[in-house]
């Protein structure tokens, strides 16, 4: 592939040691899967499943070493020696003075959104993540999407599609006041968007901007390696520095980040806080052990922590982060040779397919990337995931469905479980479905959750 694209290709910097078999079944086997799962694919059975692609969260193939570190689990219930190594990892990689671990990333963000916003306070954001909103949302904060306006057209092949606009931050900042926005949540990379990344450029502007108004920026730092990657690649002035030295720096411009360990840092649970103002970090570290657990362990056992110790070591090594982006890269190549509609420039942890693209026939109310996620588990036993209007939800205010522009669904690349032979295995399926596209009718959603309805919703053909 690296050959026809007129460059030189990337192997992985990895050889593989233990296998885990996989299971193929049946066209019938799966209609039966799928019809039981309510058309949902977070309700298959993983064994169902041939190539999964649901998320790269939690789904990562440790190394040898991180397996040989759990082994040196100090389970002691205080002051384990393991979170002293992770506290270490996170200061020497990331930057941020006080750590509190947590079971994932789901967990640091409800502390950080319990203890810095009022209710009633603006959260301005670069697009909205799911859990990340809801628990803004619960602690009484209202988001607001400040990403600049090409992150939402998948077409749009603008490098940073994550940057914040900071136009769009500086009139709310001036309409409602300085005093009534919480904080700027910052992610990098986007998720929703496609994996877009932020440029340095961006933050630091950023940076000068908020300090002006004397505002807090929080990090999303969960793909902020891939991040990185992208501004290493991409932005002038950073080709020759290490992904270490870029991470560094990008955090630099934040007061702290809560990060799910289970993507970039290569493990399969754990998450963390951290800050680097002593006053908050004292708050945190009391809120934590009401809802995760000591301050040295928040829900984590001790292993869990050094194996992620480990795992931030290895995750920000150039030839690692190649391979794995290069990866995702090759697929969607693939794709877009076949003239296959995906979001453009392809992201850093997975390829997202368009599905209005596919199903410009299907209203978006028939759950266009959800039917897509159907249609290829049907074909080949591939999971992905739905990430349009059923994972957008509804508006708290209103009760209303937001209409995402973006009507995606995600082939999530785990890192370093599948090889290459895979990825052709995913796009051949892709390019099944894209031929049966115009045969192919929506869905309506049978049972709707209350809270982040996508991960049980079940649906039915229309
Ligand atoms: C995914 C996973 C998790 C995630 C994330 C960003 C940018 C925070 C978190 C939460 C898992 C997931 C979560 C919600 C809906 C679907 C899937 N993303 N910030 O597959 O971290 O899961 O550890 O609590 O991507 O993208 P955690």
């Amino acid at each position: 592939m690296g050959q026809q694209f007129g460059r030189r290709s990337w192997a992985e910097p990895w050889k593989i040691k233990m296998v885990e078999p996989l299971r193929m079944t049946t066209k019938e086997d799966r209609e039966k899967a799928l019809v039981e799962a309510g058309f949902n694919t977070f309700l298959l059975k993983s064994e169902d499943v041939y190539i999964d692609l649901l998320t790269d969260s939690g789904t990562n193939a440790m190394s040898d070493r991180q397996w040989a570190g759990m082994m040196l689990g100090d389970e002691a219930y205080a002051g384990s020696r393991n979170f002293y190594n992770l506290e270490e990892a996170v200061r020497k990689y990331y930057g941020y003075k006080y750590l509190i671990p947590t079971h994932q990333g789901r967990g640091a963000e409800h502390l950080i959104s319990q203890a810095a916003i009022k209710k009633g306070q603006f959260v301005p954001g670069n697009m909205y993540f799911t859990t990340t909103r809801l628990h803004q949302e619960l602690a009484g904060g209202v988001f607001t999407d400040v990403i600049i306006d090409e992150a939402h057209n998948s077409q749009n092949p603008h490098p940073f599609k994550g940057n914040v606009d900071l136009e769009k931050l500086e009139s709310l900042i001036k309409r409602e006041g300085a005093e009534k926005i919480a904080y700027i949540s910052l992610a990098g990379t986007v998720n929703m968007a496609g994996g877009q990344p932020v440029s340095m450029a961006n933050v630091k502007a950023l940076r000068a901007l908020t300090d002006r108004h004397g505002i807090k920026v929080y990090l999303d730092a969960t793909r902020m390696v891939e991040n990185a990657y992208f501004i290493q690649e991409r932005e002038e002035g950073y080709a020759r520095k290490t992904i270490a030295e870029i991470l560094l720096e990008f955090c630099s411009y934040t007061d702290g980040a809560w990060m799910s360990a289970k993507k970039d840092s290569l493990v399969n649970i754990g998450g963390w806080l951290a800050v680097n103002n002593w006053t908050l970090f004292e708050e945190l570290r009391n809120l934590v052990v009401v809802y995760e657990g000591l301050h040295t362990y928040g829900g984590l056992a001790g292993r869990d922590m050094e194996a992620m110790a480990i795992g931030i070591a290895e995750s920000v090594a150039d030839d690692h982060v190649h391979s794995r982006i290069g990866q995702v890269r090759y697929l969607g190549e693939m794709l877009t040779a076949w003239n296959i509609p995906i979001v453009l420039p392809v992201g850093g942890h997975a390829v997202f397919l368009d599905a209005r693209g596919f199903y410009p026939h299907i209203p978006q109310i028939q759950f266009p990337a959800q039917t897509l996620a159907a249609e290829l588990y049907l074909d080949s036993g591939i999971r992905s995931m739905e990430r349009g209007i059923a994972s957008a939800g509804r508006d708290p205010k209103t009760g209303d469905h937001y209409y995402p522009r973006l009507e995606l669904t995600r082939l999530t690349i785990p890192r370093r479980v599948y090889t290459q032979a895979h990825m052709d295995v995913v796009a051949e399926s892709v390019r099944a479905v894209y031929e049966a596209r115009e045969k192919t009718q929506g869905l309506k959603m049978a049972y709707e959750p209350k809270y982040l309805r996508f991960f049980q919703a079940r649906f039915e053909r229309m």
